[in-house]
């Protein structure tokens, strides 16, 4: 209201002077006058703001020393360590808010890390995580003394130059772990403290949040920003891909579900009914007494390679398992002799690749697609993508944003960690062409029946974040196209054996990487040592890289045998040990 007035008067003021009308002079003079008394309101009330917030910060204290750093995944650590966190969070999401003139997201979550946990990570408008340099002002704002809190809050005003004046939005969303509630109400204090509007979800898996955000920030043509506008959205896309696939059997549609005791298992059952039994979820670790995260869940089968405790699988059977705040999801069964098998993000990029692609051929439409990976996509994934697929292959750090930011380089950019976590990402152009070639009326049915098939997968593909039920609904849904079994898809390609280590040194800094993080720049020495231990293996490859979220360092090995990869994996960590500060006990050989 108050910067409208203000700027209403100035230009009026432009304009008076602009003709020169002598006659208006009072009136200009009553004008500045009027402009000068909103300024000095305006000013007041910025200060009794600066007041609310240096009152209500004292109900959110920061323990004393306390240091924290908004990491690949914001920031995550004990929950009673966080609701300083919380409160400050709300106040940044409110300056990005004002800022970027849309509405921001602050998630509660501490995605597949123990109950105990929690974190927060902020939201941009189009649903993507925030900028590095918003995330050094995350970093700048946490670690802020109490008596410097208003400081570095002003600093941030001052060096982003945001108009107080401006009206805030954020979106809050929570994960079901007991201290979010409490968490996600500091969040909220921060918020309008500031005088920013907010609206919480309560209760929304992670990627649900990216989707509101991005459905309010595009106007309602991305979806409608209600949980019930993104079940419908999903369902819909996913009921018109299987709605001519035929004979589907009940065991084809028959799919288990590890929701790991978290928010996609309360989710998931609400989305059941809009899924009008055209897949079947058998749910396990719903929450209703196991703990969240524990001994379940993707990250669990992922690095444990086997399967969740809870989970009640025959053999054979399709299987797959969502994270804690439902951004990550990977699939598995076991098969005759016991053996387990794990369909990583590696297997999702090739299966999702490989359809996309040949909807491109049999639509006749020119678009590049690529497929982005990280250094610990499995080799195997690689080699089949570019050699037999032809694929384009592009390989970025660890780290979400990374991958996405990679991903929007290409007309259809495909990107998965090697983790579960990923989705497709579409160019407006590619989205474009896909629509008109749907409303050509030239095109034959072959074609026509393919565009059809893209225009759904674009719909139920969630393009701001890796999702797990949309991902989940993508590979149910291709499985049945292409009238595949988990096994055909499994047989793809094989997975080489592999092994990841993490070795304690004090202080991890002291590695750094380049090519993506495959190699080591220092410290020096290492990367020789880790070359000639590789040159000693078949089919070998080994990369250490400093852990974003733990304080460790990570050690991946690959290799034709899983004794060798077990083997060049403790080679490599004993010379990680030796070359980098290791502290504690000498890394023990695996058998
Ligand atoms: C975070 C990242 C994930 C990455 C993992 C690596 C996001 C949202 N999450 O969970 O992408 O794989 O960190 O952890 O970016 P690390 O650095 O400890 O290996
Ligand atoms: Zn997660």
């Amino acid at each position: 209201m108050c910067h409208c007035a203000v700027y209403v008067c100035s230009s009026s003021v432009r304009q008076e002077r602009g003709r020169g009308d002598v006659r208006h002079c009072s009136h200009v003079i009553r004008e500045v006058g009027s402009a000068a008394h909103s300024l000095r309101s305006q000013k007041k009330q910025k200060m009794a703001q600066f007041e609310e917030v240096s009152q209500k910060s004292k109900l959110h204290p920061k323990p004393e020393g306390l240091t924290l750093q908004y990491g690949t995944a914001g920031f995550r650590t004990h929950a009673k360590h966080l609701d300083h966190i919380m409160f400050r969070m709300g106040l940044l999401a409110t300056l990005r808010s004002k800022k970027t003139k849309s509405t921001i997201g602050v998630m509660v979550t501490a995605s597949h890390n123990p109950e105990e946990d929690n974190g927060v990570k902020l939201i941009d408008p189009m649903g993507e995580m925030v900028t590095v340099v918003w995330e050094g002002y995350a970093t700048q704002l946490a670690n802020a003394e109490q008596d410097s809190l208003l400081k570095e809050l002003k600093d941030i005003i001052e060096k982003e130059d945001i108009d107080m004046s401006e009206p805030a939005s954020v979106y809050i969303g929570k994960d079901t772990r007991p201290s979010s509630a409490s968490l996600s109400q500091a969040v909220l204090d921060g918020v309008s403290s500031l005088g920013g509007k907010t609206h919480d979800y309560g209760l929304v898996t992670t990627p649900q949040l990216h989707y509101m955000v991005c459905c309010c920030n595009t106007h309602g043509s991305y979806g409608s920003p209600t949980t019930e506008g993104y079940y419908q959205k999903l369902s819909q896309a996913f009921l018109q891909l299987t709605q001519n696939v035929p004979n589907r059997t009940d065991d084809q549609k028959r799919l288990l579900v590890d929701g790991a005791n978290g928010i996609g298992a309360l989710k998931m059952r609400e989305m059941e009914p809009f899924l009008r039994s055209e897949l079947q979820v058998v749910l396990s670790n719903d929450g209703s007494s196991g703990k969240l995260n524990h001994m379940c869940g993707a990250d669990y089968v992922k690095v444990q390679q086997k399967a969740p405790q809870g989970m009640n699988m025959g053999v054979g059977e399709r299987c797959c398992s969502f994270d804690g705040d439902a951004d990550r999801i990977v699939y598995y069964y076991t098969d005759s002799k016991g053996c387990f098998h794990l369909l990583d993000g590696d297997k999702i990029a090739t299966l999702i690749s490989t359809y996309l692609k040949e909807l491109l051929t049999q639509a006749g439409l020119n678009l590049q697609i690529a497929v982005v990976q990280t250094a610990y996509a499995n080799g195997s994934s690689t080699r089949y993508l570019e050699d037999v697929m032809k694929v384009a292959v592009c390989c970025t750090k660890t780290g979400v944003k990374h991958l996405h930011h990679a991903a929007q380089e290409y007309d259809i950019g495909v990107y998965f960690e090697a983790n579960g976590h990923g989705t497709v990402l579409f160019s407006k152009a590619a989205q474009k062409q896909i629509q008109e070639l749907v409303k050509d009326s030239n095109t034959n049915d072959e074609k026509k029946h393919a565009v059809k098939l893209l225009e759904s997968t674009v719909n139920l593909i969630n393009q701001t974040v890796g999702d797990a039920i949309s991902d989940m609904l993508v590979i149910e849904a291709v499985l049945a196209i292409r009238g595949m079994s988990v096994q055909d898809w499994d047989a793809i390609y094989t997975d080489l054996p592999n092994r990841q280590l993490k070795v304690t040194v004090s202080d991890r800094r002291v590695i750094d990487t380049t090519d993506a993080e495959r190699k080591a720049v220092t410290p020096e020495g290492l990367q020789d040592t880790i070359d000639s231990l590789v040159k000693k293996y078949k089919n070998a490859r080994s990369f250490v890289r400093p852990s974003g979220t733990e304080d460790v360092v990570r050690v991946y090995a690959e290799a034709d045998t899983h004794e060798s990869a077990d083997s060049l994996a403790h080679e490599v960590s004993l010379a990680v040990y030796r070359l980098a500060g290791g502290v504690g006990d000498k890394p023990k050989p695996l058998h």
